[in-house]
């Protein structure tokens, strides 16, 4: 699809405008939501990630692609996130130390929206500290951690010890994502669950309150 194409080049260039127009015309095209985010954005990130990893790009143009990404979802967010749904469970959701990538955990944030959790998002480099102090204040049934670095995995297993050295650990189920995250590491850490992508966190969020 052309349309679909100019987005995903837009956020590769970092052209928020592009990507905001492309958005535009392809909603009055009837595209969904769900098409534009996949083959547009995401697709796009990945591409980004690819070009750098090849040395093409570097950290400032991964910036502003993932700015240009991040105006994309802002623009989507009320498409995404149906409304009136019954409150399905409290989560509290964030990045962890050291790791400044927000993009994936806010996709995830936005989709549990979406299917009607409540998400108290701590943001980015949260430490297991601040994560602990969430889940004291908040009480959440579920604790949602993000990484993308393989340097700042291991903040995950910090976190889980302090939130069982502080006996809140049984009080909340924990899911784990980010590119580098896998299901082996989720289960050498102690965690109750990890999801590869966005769609998979909501199924797995339900599964685990279920
Ligand atoms: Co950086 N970066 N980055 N980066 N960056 C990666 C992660 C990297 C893989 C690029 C590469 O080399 N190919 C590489 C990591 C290598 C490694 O650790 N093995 C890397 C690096 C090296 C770095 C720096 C160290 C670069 C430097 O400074 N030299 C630096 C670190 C900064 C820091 O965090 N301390 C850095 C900085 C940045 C920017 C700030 C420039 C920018 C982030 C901007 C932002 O997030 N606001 C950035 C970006 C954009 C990327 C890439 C290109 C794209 C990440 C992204 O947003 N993807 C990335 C390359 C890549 O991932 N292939 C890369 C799109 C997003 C939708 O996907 O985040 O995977 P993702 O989330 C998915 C799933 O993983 C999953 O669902 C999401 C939706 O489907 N998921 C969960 C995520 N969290 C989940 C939680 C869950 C469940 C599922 O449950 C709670």
């Amino acid at each position: 699809d052309v349309t679909i194409a100019s987005i995903f080049q837009a956020v590769v260039d970092g052209n928020t405008r592009g990507t905001l127009e492309g958005i535009e015309q392809a909603l009055e095209q009837g595209l969904t939501a769900e098409a534009i985010l996949s083959q547009g954005l995401i697709a796009a990130m990945r591409e980004v990630g690819r070009l750098f990893e090849e040395g093409e790009y570097f950290v400032p143009e991964m910036l502003v692609a993932a700015r240009a990404m991040q105006a994309g979802l802002n623009r989507l967010r009320p498409l995404l996130v149906a409304q009136g749904i019954q409150p399905l469970g409290k989560v509290v959701l964030g990045t962890v130390k050291g790791d400044l990538h927000d993009i994936g955990k806010n996709l995830v944030g936005m989709m549990l929206e979406g299917a009607g959790f409540e998400v108290i998002d701590l943001g980015t480099d949260v430490s297991p500290e601040k994560f602990l102090a969430a889940i004291e204040e908040h009480q959440p049934h579920l604790l949602g951690m993000s990484a993308l670095l393989t340097t700042t995995m291991s903040n995950m297993k910090l976190t889980l010890e302090i939130l069982e050295r502080a006996q809140v650990r049984e009080r909340v189920r924990v899911m784990i994502g980010g590119a580098p995250v896998t299901e082996g590491f989720a289960r050498q850490i102690g965690a109750d669950g990890y999801a590869p992508d966005a769609s998979r966190a909501v199924a797995l969020a339900k599964h685990l309150l279920s």
